[in-house]
Formats: C-alpha cells, structure tokens, sequence
C-alpha cells in the first residue's frame, strides 16, 4: 500500500518540491491548506490533481487533530508559518504563536490521535518532520555550525524556531515519538519568494536588463550564508525520517558566500554589472543582524548519504536565467 504524507506549508516553496518529490517516490500526498477561500497554490498548480487537501489553522489544536485523523499520515512535514525574516520584529506575538506554539499543537495532534502518553514505549504510527532553521545558531558560537553547537537566536524567527526544535526534540524524548528536526540552512530556487534576498536580486537583475527598472535597493551586503537548492533539501527531509533511530540532520553545502557576490554572479548572468545599480539601502539593515552562517553537513553525508547537487554558481545563474524567462515571455 502507498505510503501516505501530510505537508504542512504545501504551497510554498519547500512544500511544492517536497510534494513533487514524495510524488515520484510513490506516495499519497496530503496537502494542509488554511482556511481562505482561494489559497495562493500557483507553486502546486501542476501537481493538484495528484494531491489531497485538508483544512487546518496552527492556532487551532481541533482543527489540526482532524486533519491528522483525516488524511492518517505514515509522516507528517511541518513546513508551514512565517519564513521571512525582517518582519517577525514587527509580528513577534504572531510569530512565536505559528512558528513555535504551532508545532507543540502538531506534536499534540499525533499525541491525540496516536494515543500516546508518558508510559507508552515507541513512536505511535506516525513519522514528524520539523523544519528548524541556522537561524537558531545567530549570533554563531562557532563556524562551522553542527548539530550541537549552541543556538543564540537572533530574530523574533529565531526565538520561535529554537521553541519549536526543542518541543521537538522534547516530544521524542517523553512520548518515544519519531520526531525529527532538519537544521536547513538557506535554501533557495526559482520558486523562491521574491523578498529573500538572492530571488530578490536575480528578478531585480532581470528586470533591470528589460529596462524595467534601474536601481536595486539592499541591505546588508557583507551578510554570508550557506545558499543551496531547496530541491535538493527537501530530499534530505525525507530520508530523515528513514532512518532506524530518530535524531536531527544540519543541512548545508558547507560553503559561504555573501550578499555582494550573489550580486555579482546574479547581474553577470544577465551581462550587467551589479556595481551600476545596487544601492545600499539603511532602512532594509535589520535590527539585529546574523552575519554569518555555515554548514558543518557531515553527519548527513555521513548517516543519510545525503550531498547537494548544485554549487552557489549554478544556483544563483539558473535563478537569474529563469527569470529573465520568465519577465520575457510575460
Ligand atoms: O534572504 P534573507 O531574507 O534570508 P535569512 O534572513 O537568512 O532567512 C532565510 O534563511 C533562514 C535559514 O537560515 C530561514 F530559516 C528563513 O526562513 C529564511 O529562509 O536574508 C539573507 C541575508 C540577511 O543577512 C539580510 O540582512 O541577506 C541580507 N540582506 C541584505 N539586503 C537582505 C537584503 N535580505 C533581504 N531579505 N532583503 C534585502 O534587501
């Protein structure tokens, strides 16, 4: 029999790769859908007639108890709340409420309807996938980051997320659920919101090259990450939760780069120099800023034979490249 998923977060960018994914490997694909009436699924439009939906709120424990009775996943990816950064200091209460409570909620549901408590041995029926983020590590302790360095979170995001990796792991330890976080370090594509920064410079490349527009405003140039291809890290998700013992995965190329060679390489793509019309904007420099992160993925070449396929070149090129396709044919 198929085996069957549950995808909080389906429309987004992780979620429509890891949907096309566990698609390929033969499974049922449940989607959680939130309860407006015309959801934004542009990013699942070519999968919908091969997925299931349900209904759910993260801050309704009933309605994500029904979800899971109703779709009686194998594995449950909690993929869903607010992703983007810079404005979590102005919906801090909002986000804490999603990205941290809302996992504690998921975790009760599969206690619910799995009927687990304190004195039950193993894991239930059912696999959890939490998506925990290098945003932890912020201000880093060390560098490169692993599972066991330090978190000191730098963002209201942050702060959610280390809940949210913590309940996580608490809930493996007090219920012997197989409950599992991935410490995803950015991942990018060309299905990337258009606010993060690396989607946001290759659409600003492409239109600057049709005359669109001239100037490209940023933040923080000097700011480093470890960018690699979500479709790839959605793969990683899944073999997380194939393993025979559950612990939590770093996920990274291991390589680190910066705002301003993303430029470079994103307006190179297109012929033009980024140097011509990147202006450093204060107003989009953060609060509190994480300056650097990077990878230490070697538990998951390791124990999940996991590795990237695409290098930060190639990435940020096929963004640009896609987008000034797309621009192009309207
Ligand atoms: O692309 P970003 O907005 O991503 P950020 O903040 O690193 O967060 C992303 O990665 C996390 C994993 O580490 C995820 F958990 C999170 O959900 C999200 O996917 O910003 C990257 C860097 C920052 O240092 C920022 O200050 O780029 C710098 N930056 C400079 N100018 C800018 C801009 N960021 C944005 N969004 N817009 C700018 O104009």
């Amino acid at each position: 029999m198929a085996k069957r998923a549950l995808i909080t977060g389906i429309t987004g960018q992780d979620g429509s790769y890891l949907a096309e994914h566990l698609l390929d490997l033969g499974y049922q694909v449940w989607g959680v859908l939130r309860r407006d009436s015309d959801p934004a699924t542009s990013r699942i439009a070519h999968l919908v007639d091969d997925l299931s939906f349900t209904r759910a709120e993260f801050d309704d424990s009933a309605s994500l108890v029904a979800a899971v009775e109703r779709a009686r996943p194998d594995e449950i990816y909690n993929l869903a709340g607010t992703s983007y950064v810079p404005t979590t200091w102005q919906h801090a209460e909002l986000t804490t409420e999603v990205n941290g409570m809302g996992v504690l909620r998921v975790l009760e549901a599969i206690r619910v309807v799995c009927g687990l408590d304190e004195s039950a041995a193993g894991s239930g029926d059912i696999r959890f996938y939490q998506a925990s983020s290098s945003e932890m590590f912020g201000k880093v302790a060390e560098t490169p980051q692993h599972e066991t360095t330090i978190f000191h979170p730098r963002s209201p995001y942050g702060v959610a997320k280390t809940y949210g990796h913590y309940i996580t792991r608490n809930y493996r330890e007090s219920f012997g659920m197989y409950a599992v976080s991935g410490i995803l370090f950015n991942h990018e594509s060309p299905r990337r919101g258009t606010g993060f920064v690396t989607r946001k410079i290759t659409l600003a490349a492409a239109n600057i090259k049709l005359g669109h527009q001239d100037e490209l405003h940023l933040g923080n140039l000097d700011a480093q990450r470890d960018w690699g291809y979500a479709g790839d890290y959605v793969k990683a998700m899944h073999l997380m939760l194939q393993q025979p013992i559950p612990t939590d995965y770093v996920i990274g190329t291991g390589t680190m780069h910066s705002v301003q060679e993303t430029a470079r390489i994103a307006f190179e793509a297109v012929d033009l120099d980024w140097r011509d019309h990147v202006v450093v904007d204060p107003d989009l420099i953060r609060p509190a800023e994480v300056e650097t992160l990077c990878a230490n993925p070697t538990k998951a070449h390791t124990e999940l034979g996991w590795k990237p396929t695409l290098s930060f070149e190639e990435l940020i090129q096929t963004m640009a490249e896609s987008d000034l396709r797309r621009l192009t044919a309207g």
